[in-house]
């Protein structure tokens, strides 16, 4: 009985990993988990683009997140939305994200997110972007951002999650 108990443990996990295989895997660097890299399909002719990931920082130490590269962007920054006279304007973050101990920091839309610039080709839903991470301490940390749909407000739902009910925010407005 045990072996059969074990192996359908084992077939639980490796059920579990198929299932995650078609979405971006957590990235771990030092005390830093990077989890849900993501970016958004862009239209014809658009010269940026966001990325978006989540950020844990497991250990008992400060960590900031100073700058990123990508091949596929010019240029890529490290951005924040805030209101300014009751419009959304953004801003690079010239001092760098910091990510306290203990804390988890999301970069999504409408809120902090990479700015790639510059992109030389469109990114197409379905695609994987590499881009390289620049931590003060973790150092340079590469992920994969999974290319969602022009309009996605979040990383393609993961089964059993609930990713479809994310609310549906027009940041269509937004001042880019
Ligand atoms: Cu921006």
């Amino acid at each position: 009985m045990k072996t059969i108990a074990t192996a359908l443990v084992y077939g639980v996990l490796v059920v579990g990993m198929l299932g995650r295989s078609a979405h971006a895997e957590d990235v771990k660097a030092g005390d830093l988990v990077i989890s849900k890299p993501w970016t958004r399909a862009t239209p014809g002719g658009a010269k940026i683009g966001g990325g978006y990931l989540t950020i844990e920082n497991k250990g008992s130490a400060p960590d900031k997140l100073v700058s990123a590269t990508a091949d596929v962007a010019g240029k890529v920054e490290v951005h924040e939305m805030a209101m300014n006279n009751g419009v959304m304007t953004m801003r690079p973050l010239e001092s760098g994200l910091a990510i306290d101990p203990g804390k988890t920091v999301k970069l999504a839309p409408g809120g902090y997110h990479l700015m790639l610039m510059d992109l030389r080709e469109p990114l197409k839903q379905g695609e994987k972007v590499p881009v390289t991470l620049q931590f003060e301490k973790a150092g340079k940390v590469a992920v994969t951002l999974d290319v969602e749909g022009v309009g996605a407000q979040g990383p393609a739902a993961a089964p059993g999650s609930d990713g479809m009910k994310m609310d549906r925010m027009d940041h269509s407005k937004m001042k880019m």
